[in-house]
């Protein structure tokens, strides 16, 4: 099993412009030939290459709604590129991020990537500092991810951490310190989804929900389907937005405890979702 550290912020820093590094040069070899996705039918969706368009971003305040003492963050996400295109990978590939939670001395990212050489790509949750927490991977989707829903979901519990993808439990961790005290304070950051380089967020997400108690795998999304909010519910957005993002618009909550909403950038884009509607982190008609 993946079992990968993440450095100290400054280490995380690095790691970031390594993984960059090496999306660019993932992302330039993978373009070279034509894919078996754009010689298909025009009325087939079409993948779309990290190069061709710039991705979003949609931040919460994770104030009273990231309980680091206990919790789950689960979201349904479809991917608008084809992984196959980039692999085998050459050179660490990453693909996407899809979200952050973060406190001032430490957190937690979800990326999907591969490993050099590696012939197929999963998800992996990177927790640090490393000195206390331990990074973990959360699965490998069967194929093809390529335009297909993947429900995602991250619990913890005192030191214990675990994820899900598509109801099926990967590794359980238990860190060496509590999340609530090695994080700090979840004042200083937002919850943030995309990528911080408008690169590689190649998705569409829906039903995201973040609750104040470690929910069970029968209580997640990719069991019950379309969530109702409860007691335990500090965010459930299902983005069923009729408006075009500025950074400025919120998006409209069912449940959301601080705030009016989150706030999608402008290349974000109200879309076909797995519910209703979904949030795009690109603009389709962007596309060269
Ligand atoms: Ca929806």
């Amino acid at each position: 099993m993946l079992r990968e550290r993440l450095g100290t912020p400054d280490m995380s820093r690095r790691y970031f412009s390594v993984l960059v590094l090496g999306c660019l040069l993932g992302a330039g070899l993978g373009t070279a030939g034509m894919s078996a996705a754009a010689a298909q039918a025009d009325a087939e969706p079409k993948s779309i290459r990290f190069a061709d368009v710039a991705t979003g971003t949609l931040t919460y305040p994770a104030l009273d709604h990231l309980d680091f003492r206990e919790g789950t963050f689960e979201c349904w996400v479809k991917f608008a590129f084809d992984p196959n295109e980039y692999l085998p990978a050459k050179g660490y590939t990453g693909m996407l991020f899809l979200v952050r939670l973060d406190g001032d001395r430490g957190g937690l990212g979800i990326y999907y990537y591969a490993q050099d050489g590696a012939k197929e790509a999963g998800w992996s949750c990177r927790v640090g500092p490393d000195s206390k927490f331990h990074s973990f991977g959360i699965g490998t989707p069967k194929q093809p991810t390529f335009g297909v829903w993947q429900h995602l979901a991250l619990v913890w519990k005192g030191r214990e951490m675990m994820a899900y993808l598509d109801g099926k439990e990967s590794e359980k961790v238990i860190h060496n310190e509590f999340p609530h005290q090695g994080f700090g304070d979840v004042r200083s950051k937002p919850i943030f989804f995309g990528c911080q380089y408008n690169r590689y967020a190649l998705m569409t997400i829906d039903d995201l929900r973040v609750s104040n108690v470690a929910r069970k795998p029968e209580e997640l999304g990719a069991a019950v389907g379309e969530l109702k909010a409860d007691a335990f519910t500090t965010i459930l957005d299902p983005f069923e937005g009729d408006f075009m993002p500025d950074g400025k618009a919120p998006t409209k909550p069912t449940v959301m405890l601080n705030g009016p909403g989150g706030l999608p950038s402008a290349q974000c884009r109200f879309v076909t979702g797995k519910f209703g509607k979904g949030l795009a982190f690109f603009n389709e008609e962007e596309k060269k």
